[in-house]
């Protein structure tokens, strides 16, 4: 296990910040057993996202796509949050304003008790149907692909590349990366847009910027402050410091 080293700079963000904010990635998730997307293991490793993660795939191939999403599905159904997910869900509790913004569709922060999460890319358990626009959560279907009770066509509610981000999610996410004095990026690859802007955003607002990853990201020159290693293992750390900092 790495133990970090804390510079005086992050200590003082760490006990004087009222306005915390922190962006998640994949990697949050890989402790649980999630694959992630890039790198020797990640899934566009094996698999074409132009095939599978793009509205005009869902349109030629729908029952490609749906068997896709229904095997990640099965694989999230059964996993259970990490200690990076804790560490988040409580550092919401140290701070007076903490948001959190997240990239993952895995709904892994919620199971960990995260009160309120911005999740940008939408969430792989719902359901959204393309006539009404009615969500659910059902799952094992008759047909693949699924139709809604209106007859229209289900599609999972995620958000596959050259589509808009949920626009009130990615305001709210905007400010809060504007606001904030102190700024976490944990587990992104900085590789997708516009997530991969908002450390950027803190950061020309006056946020230190902090990156907890396994290596060097796309976004590493924006951030003040580099712990590369797990995040469950660095998270906890980075929270027990709060509460140490608060005592003294
Ligand atoms: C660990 C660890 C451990 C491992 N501890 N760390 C500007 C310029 C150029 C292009 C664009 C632009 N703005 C927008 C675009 C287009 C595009 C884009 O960004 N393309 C790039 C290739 C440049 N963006 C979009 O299309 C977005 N929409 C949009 O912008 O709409 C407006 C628009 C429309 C049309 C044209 C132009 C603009 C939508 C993006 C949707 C992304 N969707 C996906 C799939 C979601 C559904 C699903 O799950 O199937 O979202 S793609 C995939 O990437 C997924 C992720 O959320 C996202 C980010 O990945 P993430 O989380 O960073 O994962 P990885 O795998 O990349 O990285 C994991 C990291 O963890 C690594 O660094 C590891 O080291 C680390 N790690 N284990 C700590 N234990
Ligand atoms: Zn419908």
């Amino acid at each position: 296990m790495q133990t970090i080293e804390f510079e005086d700079r992050f200590l003082e963000a760490l006990k004087n910040s009222t306005r915390v904010a922190a962006l998640t990635g994949a990697g949050v998730s890989a402790e649980s057993g999630v694959p992630t997307f890039r790198g020797e293991d990640g899934l566009w490793k094996k698999h074409n996202p132009m095939e599978l993660a793009t509205f005009e795939a869902f349109n030629s191939n729908p029952k490609l796509v749906w068997e896709w999403y229904d095997f990640r599905r099965n694989i999230i159904r059964k996993i259970k949050p990490n200690p990076g997910h804790f560490a988040l869900a409580e550092m919401a509790k140290l701070y007076e304003n903490f948001t959190l913004i997240t990239q993952n569709v895995d709904r892994l922060h919620m199971a960990a008790g995260s009160p309120e999460i911005h999740e940008l890319h939408g969430n792989i358990h719902r359901n959204r149907c393309l006539d009404c626009g009615k969500m659910d959560y059902t799952e094992g279907f008759d047909e693949i692909p699924p139709k809604c009770a209106c007859g229209g066509r289900l599609r999972p509610d995620v958000v596959w590349f050259g589509e808009m981000l949920p626009a009130e999610t990615l305001e709210k996410s905007m400010l809060a990366a504007h606001n904030s004095e102190l700024f976490f990026t944990i587990g992104t690859s900085g590789a997708i847009y516009p997530a991969a802007g908002l450390p950027g955003v803190a950061k020309k607002n006056g946020a230190l910027v902090v990156e907890v990853n396994l290596e060097p990201s796309e976004i590493s020159h924006v951030c003040d402050i580099k712990y590369h290693g797990k995040s469950g293992e660095i998270l906890p750390q980075i929270v027990n410091k709060i509460k140490e900092l608060r005592q003294s």
